[in-house]
């Protein structure tokens, strides 16, 4: 199973609406388990794992365990349900990692399998695979995207400078780990304010992986986004999103739509638009996993609106000092005991700088 989970997130960030899933065909030969067939959803979502690894099986899928890290569908979508495939197949027994929660298939993709005479395990390592499929189990279940806040601080907690342009605060090799971040998730986003100050492309530039840069939101409450901004001049090439709210105007919107970006329309909210509103929207436009990456005020919005499922923390061994803004700007807590809870789930050095990941308790 660790080895289907590890080929099952080869396509994260690839396959939504659906999730990315991996799955092993095991045969024992002499006591020996041999993989004879192996696959991981395909990019766009279609074909599934389980498709792809009895297709490379062939014959050898007779008699076999399959591992797959996520309840096999027993829907018809385009194609039959992976749960006839694996029954034409004739394999013996399914390891699975987690029941799928999609009311099209939790609990049927089991009671498919069983009523056809095999055998069924589920739940190992469904820890672990439930963090792989947080995007799917967060937009099936809630109707939202999972969000991941990526914070890149100085010693003294400061995401930059308050005047002046932008400032780097930490290394290299953590620019390099927030783009393989951003090859795993489905959208970026960032608010409005670090566009006009950056101008930033948010794609991935990593060797070998520029064409897996995820869709590009940015949260503009009276739609300022500048029509010569990177991002938009770009927007041919990868899909930029704009979330706005009841301040923009109907011809800053006019004038985005032409140049290519899609305008979500909020009603009013934190900072002038709709936080939960907007990720419900994109949530049913198939988004399931969000990476945002600033500034401060989003970062206070989502914190406040306890919208965060997950935050990765880099923090450098540099201090800003007086001049600085706070990663979690304007942000003002009534009462501790009202601040949403996170626990530290993995911690690592990067470059010079410490990375902390956290998870919503
Ligand atoms: C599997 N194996 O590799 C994946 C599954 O739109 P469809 O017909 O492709 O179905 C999408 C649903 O299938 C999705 O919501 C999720 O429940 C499941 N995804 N299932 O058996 C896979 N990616
Ligand atoms: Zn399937």
């Amino acid at each position: 199973m660790a080895s289907a989970l590890r080929i099952g997130r080869r396509n994260l960030g690839q396959t939504h609406p659906n999730p990315a899933v991996g799955a092993l065909v095991v045969r024992t030969v002499d006591g020996a388990p041999i993989v004879v067939g192996r696959g991981w959803t395909a990019a766009g979502g279609r074909p599934h794992a389980e498709t792809i690894a009895l297709e490379m099986a062939a014959e050898a899928a007779r008699g076999a365990t399959v591992y797959v890290t996520l309840e096999p569908c027993a829907h018809d979508g385009e194609t039959p349900p992976c749960t006839s495939a694996l029954i034409a197949a004739g394999v013996r027994r399914v390891v699975m990692a987690l029941e799928d929660p999609d009311p099209r298939v939790a609990g049927k993709g089991r009671a498919a399998l069983e009523a056809a005479g095999i055998e069924v395990v589920s739940g190992v390592m469904a820890a672990e695979a439930a963090r792989d499929h947080a995007g799917h189990i967060s937009r099936v279940t809630r109707g939202r995207p999972h969000v991941t806040l990526k914070l890149a601080v100085s010693a003294d907690g400061m995401i930059g400078r308050r005047e002046g342009e932008r400032m780097m605060i930490t290394g290299k090799p953590a620019l390099t780990a927030v783009q393989a971040m951003r090859v795993e998730s489905d959208a970026v986003m960032i608010g409005i304010g670090t566009v006009l100050v950056d101008n930033p492309r948010l794609t991935v530039r990593l060797p070998g992986l520029e064409a897996r840069s995820p869709i590009r939101i940015v949260l503009d409450p009276s739609a300022r986004l500048p029509l010569d901004s990177k991002l938009v001049t770009t927007s041919g090439d990868v899909p930029v999103v704009v979330i706005v709210g009841p301040a923009a105007t109907d011809a800053a919107k006019t004038a985005l739509a032409s140049a290519g970006v899609k305008v979500v329309e909020t009603t009013n909210g934190t900072n002038g638009l709709n936080l939960p509103e907007a990720l419900a929207i994109l949530a049913e436009d198939g988004v399931t996993r969000i990476l945002v990456e600033g500034g401060a005020r989003v970062a206070a919005s989502l914190f406040a609106d306890d919208l965060l499922d997950e935050i990765v923390l880099f923090r450098a061994p540099v201090v800003v000092g007086v001049d600085g803004v706070r990663a979690l700007e304007g942000y003002a807590l009534s009462a501790i005991e009202r601040s949403p809870r996170f626990r530290q789930i993995d911690a690592a050095i990067v470059g010079d700088d410490q990375m902390r990941r956290y998870l919503r308790t």
